[in-house]
């Protein structure tokens, strides 16, 4: 090798050696760094209620074990009852061939109000398209909201990410009972909310905030980081036959199994909004975790509308900070829609 050859072999392992450094040291504390937070490792929790685009999200955010260390899965009622939630989750598990994470069962019904589901949009046993049956491994013994508490005060401080896809009535009872357990929280990234987009549920909620609006309040006065992806964003990243199609295309039972679930799913969005496709809420989270700079939001302040009538459930979005309040959210208004597609596909393209 020529010296000048060597030299130049030399200096770019030298910058590479650098790089590497820069990598490992400059991991970012917040997820708000988003040019450092597509490489971000989360020590995650995801709290679920299984739920369509829960089972997506779940089989995404397993497929990406090694920026996703997947500390347990945690149930709550929502979509469909807790029972249904349970086996939902497990069944995901077992489809993407994860027995290492355990599932538990936490919240059957929200704090104060009347239980409701969705079970028009989910269907009766919270999946669409696809066949569902009894999973073989079971739940973990103990309740989620037990767990949450247990783990996060064992965490090293601002150590875990939260994961939120249903009414959050699991950490809201874990901060009631134990509000020291901020500590080992990291950030919490939620689907839930709506503003410009208007709701899902009812014309100013969306669901998740709807199922349960007093936990979404605690929750949202916790002082940890959140980054919530509202309506907002979820209603502008929808499926099209193409994109379906290269899922089902993959060739493995995962990318079938997303492709059967999105084919049925999609269906009642499409008529009820006149949308071209549908949007696949609940895995907007995962992407957001695995690659922030796909999304662009503002911190603001949000509060929870808990009162009845015609604004419960609604999320009351400071966009243009007129109340001068702390902002407590970054909201996130827009996404990149088939950069969302090309790395769903990409994950579920591992899975068996
Ligand atoms: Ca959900």
């Amino acid at each position: 090798m020529p010296l000048s050859s060597r030299w130049k072999a030399d200096l770019s392992s030298f910058l590479l050696a650098g790089f590497a450094l820069l990598m490992t040291t400059s991991i970012a504390p917040t997820a708000a760094h988003a040019a450092d937070a597509n490489t971000t490792v989360h020590t995650l929790i995801i709290d679920t209620d299984p739920g369509a685009d829960d089972v997506i999200a779940l089989l995404f955010a397993m497929a990406s074990p090694e920026r996703l260390k997947i500390q347990a899965l945690t149930t709550v009622a929502g979509n469909v009852p807790l029972a249904k939630t349970s086996r939902n989750a497990r069944l995901a598990r077992e489809w993407a061939k994860r027995p290492d994470i355990p599932v538990y069962a936490g919240a059957p019904r929200p704090l104060l109000r009347t239980p409701i589901y969705a079970a028009d949009v989910h269907g009766s046993e919270g999946i669409t398209g696809v066949k569902v049956f009894e999973p073989k491994q079971p739940l973990a013994d103990g309740n989620a909201v037990d767990y949450l508490i247990r783990t996060l005060r064992a965490a090293p401080e601002k150590s875990v990410t939260l994961a939120m896809l249903g009414p959050e009535t699991n950490l809201a009872l874990a901060l009631t009972q134990a509000p020291d357990i901020v500590r080992g929280l990291r950030e919490l990234v939620l689907m839930g909310g709506a503003h410009f987009n208007g709701g899902n549920i009812t014309p100013t909620a969306e669901f998740n905030v709807f199922a349960d609006p007093h936990a979404a309040e605690i929750v949202l006065k916790s002082g940890v980081p959140i980054t919530m992806l509202p309506l907002d964003v979820t209603h502008k990243i929808l499926t099209s036959p193409e994109r379906i199609a290269k899922l089902r295309g993959l060739g493995n039972q995962a990318g079938k199994t997303v492709a059967d679930i999105l084919d049925a799913y999609v269906q009642h969005d499409m008529q009820y909004y006149g949308l071209p496709g549908g949007p696949v809420h609940d895995a907007t989270v995962i992407a957001y975790l695995l690659q922030p700079s796909l999304f662009k939001g503002r911190q603001v302040n949000v509060e929870v509308d808990s009162r009845e009538g015609i604004g419960f459930g609604q999320t009351a979005v400071d966009w243009y900070g007129g109340l001068k309040r702390p902002a407590n959210v970054n909201w996130i208004a827009e996404g990149d829609a088939q950069g969302f597609f090309d790395l769903l596909t990409q994950r579920i393209s591992r899975l068996p």
